[in-house]
């Protein structure tokens, strides 16, 4: 059986790109397809005003290559999406990456062959390509999600979303905008859209936990001392269950007096980011605990929001770390601008939207331009938009209709020689994902370089192992708050979707420690055919 190549990876963004570069490491032939016209991934997408990563910019980058950590320079604490673009861009430069890469080529279906073992991938650009390997590479969030609001096809204005934002950018001055959502894209856009804005309205179906990012210019000195330290401080960092070095609380605010408890907050809010849910060790695990920290960010909503029903609207009700934190540079004061309007839809759904504007509460919102802040299909949106047919034609959109089963969030029963990057099941979403990034391209790429070495044609999990993976994937995300709210964790923001919660919240020092156990059994609870 000719094949066309050892591995067809799907996706240029930091997956698709590192995956290409080791695999080329190794002696594979490797082709990428991507829908894009560039690389980057999430970052090529998500331009909206103030995109920013949550995690900061020295730790949220590869670490493969001492050069390019070296000579690479971060100017702010959390890097801006056309920063880290342009990280991206000089990646691919630097590695020569594009000329194995396909661009504006979007994958529409991968079908296992069972007599060859090979795959067939489709694009719509008419391709066949036959590969041994199949890797998917396209990211947790980048399925964006459009609500089926009724009358969206009939607004006259401009409809953006922030997952698919028009790259030459939008200038909102003199205009009147609402906003649907108030996630992270949200809380991050928001202040920016309406410092430009004649006016802007933002329809809040749940009021969300955010903690000040206090970014800044990074000082060159700060950043050669990182550069010095590297090392210790990736090091360090895969020690931690995020996979990001930052001091570790020892203490639960359980067994903490309150005054204690609350000047612990106010050093963390005031460092900023998502390290405030690192304040005590409890915080997801106890009610109570939970509670205090939610109480702090509630005080400071109250603090900040002038207007007291303005306040109390912007006032989560649920958990807080339950749904991702948020991260913001003026998202609550923003509320206090004559510009701004806040429309809570938490008990009422938006009625419609009208060629004008929104109907809401029985009022009619008109705006100029609407911008779906509305988030996405996470971890399986953009898999399930593949029509990937394993062993015997079997669908992967069916084997996971209940939702979906890994083994160690990388593979499949069923689909062999189909590996994921950060898929469903490993800790990718709950962790830096740069790091668990390059953890699972390091392990594709061992194993497939193994397999060779044997005149291994195929491997495929064992039913049984996966079952194993899942329950413990499971077991551990009960253990914890974050399994028990309607977030994007368990895709309860997608009508219909299968309520699970897909990432993996064992952390990654133990994924990692299970996977290197895997390696060193053999490839324990995989099948390997010849
Ligand atoms: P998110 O966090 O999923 O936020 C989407 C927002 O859109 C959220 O506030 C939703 O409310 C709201 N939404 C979704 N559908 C509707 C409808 N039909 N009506 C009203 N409001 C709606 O996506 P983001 O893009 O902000 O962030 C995703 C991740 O990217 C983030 O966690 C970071 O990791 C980076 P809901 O909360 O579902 O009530």
């Amino acid at each position: 059986m000719k094949i066309d190549f050892d591995a067809v990876i799907i996706g240029a963004g930091f997956g698709g790109m590192y995956m290409l570069h080791r695999l080329r490491g190794e002696g594979f032939s490797a082709r990428v397809l991507e829908a894009g016209k560039g690389v980057g991934g999430t970052w090529y997408w998500n331009r909206y005003p103030g995109a920013r990563c949550d995690v900061e910019s020295v730790q949220y980058s590869y670490q493969f290559s001492k050069e390019l950590e070296q000579e690479w320079e971060w100017t702010e604490r959390y890097a801006t999406q056309p920063e880290i673009l342009r990280y991206a861009n000089h990646v691919a430069d630097r590695y020569d990456l594009r000329r194995d890469m396909r661009f504006e080529t979007l994958v529409t279906r991968a079908t296992f062959d069972d007599t060859n073992n090979v795959w067939t991938v489709e694009t719509d650009k008419g391709d066949r390509l036959v590969a041994r390997y199949v890797i998917t590479a396209m990211g947790c969030l980048s399925s964006p999600n459009t609500p089926k609001i009724e009358g969206l096809a009939d607004f006259k204005g401009p409809t953006y979303h922030t997952g698919n934002w028009p790259h030459e950018g939008v200038d909102f001055t003199g205009k009147t905008v609402g906003v649907i959502g108030t996630g992270s894209s949200a809380i991050q856009s928001i202040p920016i859209m309406a410092q430009q804005a004649k006016h802007l309205t933002v329809f809040q179906r749940t009021a969300n936990y955010t903690i000040p990012a206090h970014n800044r210019k990074l000082d060159p000195a700060y950043v050669k001392q990182v550069k010095a330290a590297y090392p210790e401080m990736r090091r360090r960092a895969k020690t931690k269950p995020a996979g990001i070095d930052f001091d570790m609380p020892t203490q639960a605010a359980a067994d903490t007096p309150e005054a204690e408890r609350n000047a612990k907050f106010q050093e963390r809010w005031d460092y900023g980011g998502l390290g405030f849910m690192a304040s005590f060790t409890d915080l997801l695990l106890n009610d109570d605990s939970n509670k205090a920290a939610a109480d702090f960010v509630k005080s400071k909503i109250r603090e900040i929001v002038k207007d007291p029903v303005t306040a109390e609207v912007l006032t989560p009700r649920n958990i807080i770390g339950c749904k991702r934190l948020c991260v913001d540079s003026g998202y609550w004061e923003t509320f206090n601008r004559p510009n701004v309007t806040l429309v809570d839809i938490r008990d009422e759904p938006i009625e419609r939207i009208t060629p004008t504007g929104v109907r809401a509460k029985g009022k009619d919102f008109d705006v100029d331009c609407l911008v779906l802040a509305t988030g996405f299909d996470a971890m399986t949106g953009a898999l399930l938009k593949v029509d990937i047919r394993g062993r015997g034609g079997v669908a992967l959109r069916d084997r996971w209709n209940e939702g979906p089963k890994t083994y160690l969030g990388l593979t499949v029963v069923g689909f062999p020689n189909l590996f994921m990057i950060t898929g469903p099941g490993s800790p990718s979403v709950l962790t830096n994902m740069l790091p668990s990034i390059e953890q699972h391209v390091d392990f594709i790429t061992d194993c497939l370089v193994a397999l060779r070495a044997k005149g291994v044609t195929a491997i495929e999990a064992v039913d049984a192992a996966q079952e194993e993976w899942i329950g413990h994937v499971g077991s551990v995300a009960d253990i914890t708050l974050r399994s028990t709210c309607s977030s994007w964790y368990v895709g309860a923001n997608i009508p219909g979707k299968p309520r699970v919660f897909m990432p993996y919240i064992g952390g990654l020092p133990r994924y990692i420690e299970r996977c290197e156990a895997v390696v060193a059994e053999g490839y324990s609870g995989f099948a390997l055919t010849s």
